[in-house]
């Protein structure tokens, strides 16, 4: 048994997320974590909403409301979408809380006494028809990297690469449209990753060659790059104040942190908050994060999408050494390309695309968990098209798992009753399936180790076909026939198969599997894996065993159904 803290990227507070943005970052943690759960390891899994930044002020003021109150509601609104997607956090926290104020204040304030952080004045941008400077977000314009016209002041979203605001081409506010804007100078905190170079590559060299080849290679690119010594604070209302006790001149000013630099603080800030709820007092936050080698009996895995990467592998591990304390550093790193939307790109901003809410009205999460996780975008892009959707939710959810599990019980229960029937002896085929599925059970395994869902998947699947295609060779339908006794056997042999199933389906298809596991009047042991020698003798599920017919576990998504979502949708990008 060992320790394992998982957190997921924090979602943007300012709006619902779209499945693009699930299944490269929530989705593959929850599954992950579900896992580990299963395998009997002590998880941990942290998330929260990033709510400081120009993108909270701006969604706030879009909706008329102030700050904290949008806030407060956003959050709610996102906990509730992700309950419904089965996301089992440990904790969901906020990166307004004050315990991600006290550690950011804290992070800052030994950064400066080991001498990486510096007071600099810069030229910043300055709406005189909107009376303030305008950071980030707060400038749009034209990207000078790749021409796209709506980059955004922080990043450019369609080339990913970070811009600073007085980067941008034709730049106007955000806020009011002006394109009357002005440069003046003022201070502000430089954190100086650039002397923390040799360190990061170092500890890069170390650890990144474990990683997914997609994120060692942006980290790599990053440091070929140089790291650059970057602004930490911003002119703006909201977000963890510059504390007074070190810098009182821009404390004065009002000034607070960057929202990139207390958003990673935050894994650590929400894990604090996930301790401090606990009336009992036994969570040890620190245990997690904090320890005379970094935790060292932890293992630590972020999940992230691509444009997130740079963050992580670089910038907050590099404030992590600056600060000089002992603090976990990132051990696996899996990141995700991006989920197209018929090959166009998901868009907040424009609304294109399927958002996590709408998903949840349509069909229940198990269907998106499954399909989203099978078609993970690993190594390389993937496309969401609702053909794709259907073809595989009726395939391999309801053709292959669902329709296994209801053809057995019902079948079993019309010849033999309530009760798991006895039968005779295994013979040969049950033999070869025990070894087929002891081998699949062990590639599953062996992919959801090395976190490559969309292998693990086909692992999963070819558990489920392997079921049918026994089925089919058995045919107790025909074997009841001649015999039943036969026949009883082959049905309660499938019936430890659906055991199996409800237990290795849990990661993706967590309320399906619990309907499976229901099936049966058995003690709950759902969290207790399969051994190799349970999948080999398929006998865990004994004669005399009550169960039920669960009601049908996937629905066939129908023709008209599809033309519907199409129609409501949209069948293809609008360019
Ligand atoms: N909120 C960006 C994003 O959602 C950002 C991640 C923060 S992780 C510390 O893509
Ligand atoms: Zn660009």
């Amino acid at each position: 048994m060992a320790r394992h803290l998982i957190t997921s990227a924090l979602p943007y507070i300012n709006g619902i997320k779209h499945l693009g943005n699930m299944v490269g970052s929530m989705l593959p943690a929850d599954v992950y974590s579900r896992y580990l759960r299963q395998r009997g390891h002590d998880v941990l899994y942290i998330c929260a909403t990033d709510e400081h930044g120009t993108p909270a002020e701006l969604a706030a003021k879009e909706q008329g409301l102030p700050v904290d109150a949008f806030c407060a509601q956003a959050h709610d609104a996102q906990k509730a979408i992700y309950d419904g997607f089965g996301l089992a956090f440990d904790h969901f926290g906020r990166s307004s809380s004050p315990q991600n104020a006290e550690l950011t204040q804290h992070f800052a304030r030994k950064l400066n006494e080991n001498g990486f952080i510096e007071e600099r004045a810069i030229r910043q941008v300055y709406s005189p028809a909107d009376g303030r400077f305008l950071p980030d977000r707060y400038v749009e314009g034209t990207c000078p990297h790749c021409g796209y016209d709506k980059a955004r002041g922080d990043q450019c979203e369609n080339c990913t690469r970070v811009l600073d605001p007085t980067d941008l081409i034709d730049p106007r506010s955000a806020i009011s449209g002006s394109t009357e804007l002005e440069v003046r100078e003022t201070k502000h905190l430089f954190l100086l990753q650039s002397k923390l170079q040799g360190e990061v590559e170092a500890w890069i060299d170390e650890v990144a060659d474990e990683w997914p080849q997609l994120a060692s290679s942006i980290a790599r690119k990053w440091l070929t790059e140089g790291l650059h010594d970057r602004a930490i604070t911003r002119d703006l209302d909201w977000g963890v104040p510059v504390p007074a006790d070190t810098w009182p001149e821009l404390a004065a000013e009002g000034k607070v942190f960057y929202v990139w630099f207390d958003a990673p603080i935050e894994y650590i800030g929400a894990t604090k908050e996930w301790a401090d709820q606990d009336p009992t007092g036994a969570r040890d936050w620190k245990s997690w994060w904090y320890g005379p080698d970094g935790a060292d009996d932890v293992r630590y895995t972020e999940f992230m999408a691509k444009d997130n990467v740079p963050f992580h592998s670089v910038m907050f591990p590099a404030t992590e050494m600056g600060v000089r304390e002992p603090w976990k550093k990132v051990d696996f790193l899996k990141a995700f390309n991006w989920l197209t939307y018929y090959g166009g790109k998901f868009s907040t901003s424009q609304k294109r695309g399927v958002f996590t809410d709408q998903a949840l009205d349509i069909l229940p999460a198990d269907y998106w968990r499954y399909f989203l996780m099978a078609n993970a975008p690993e190594s390389d892009d993937a496309s969401f098209t609702w053909e794709h959707f259907t073809a595989t939710v009726n395939k391999d959810l309801a053709d292959t798992l669902g329709n296994f599990v209801n053809r057995v019980l019902s079948f079993s229960r019309k010849r033999f009753g309530d009760d798991v029937p006895a039968g005779g002896e295994a013979g040969e085929a049950e033999a070869r399936l025990g070894e087929q599925i002891a081998g699949l059970l062990a590639e599953y395994e062996t992919q959801m180790e090395a976190l490559q869902f969309r292998k693990a998947a086909s692992a999963l699947r070819a558990l489920w076909s392997a079921g049918n295609s026994y089925l089919e060779e058995k045919a107790p339908w025909l074997e009841i026939k001649t015999n039943p006794e036969g026949a009883a056997q082959t049905l309660r042999t499938a019936m430890n198969l659906i055991h199996l199933y409800s237990v290795v389906s849990e990661p993706f298809v967590p309320s399906s599997a619990r309907a499976m596991r229901a099936a049966f009047a058995l003690p709950d042991d759902t969290a207790t894996w399969v051994t190799a020698d349970e999948a080999k003798s398929l006998t865990t599920v004994t004669a005399g065993t009550s169960f039920t017919v669960p009601p049908v576990l996937f629905a066939k998504i129908t023709d008209e159904d599809l033309e519907t979502y199409k129609e409501r949708f949209g069948g293809e990008p609008t360019a």
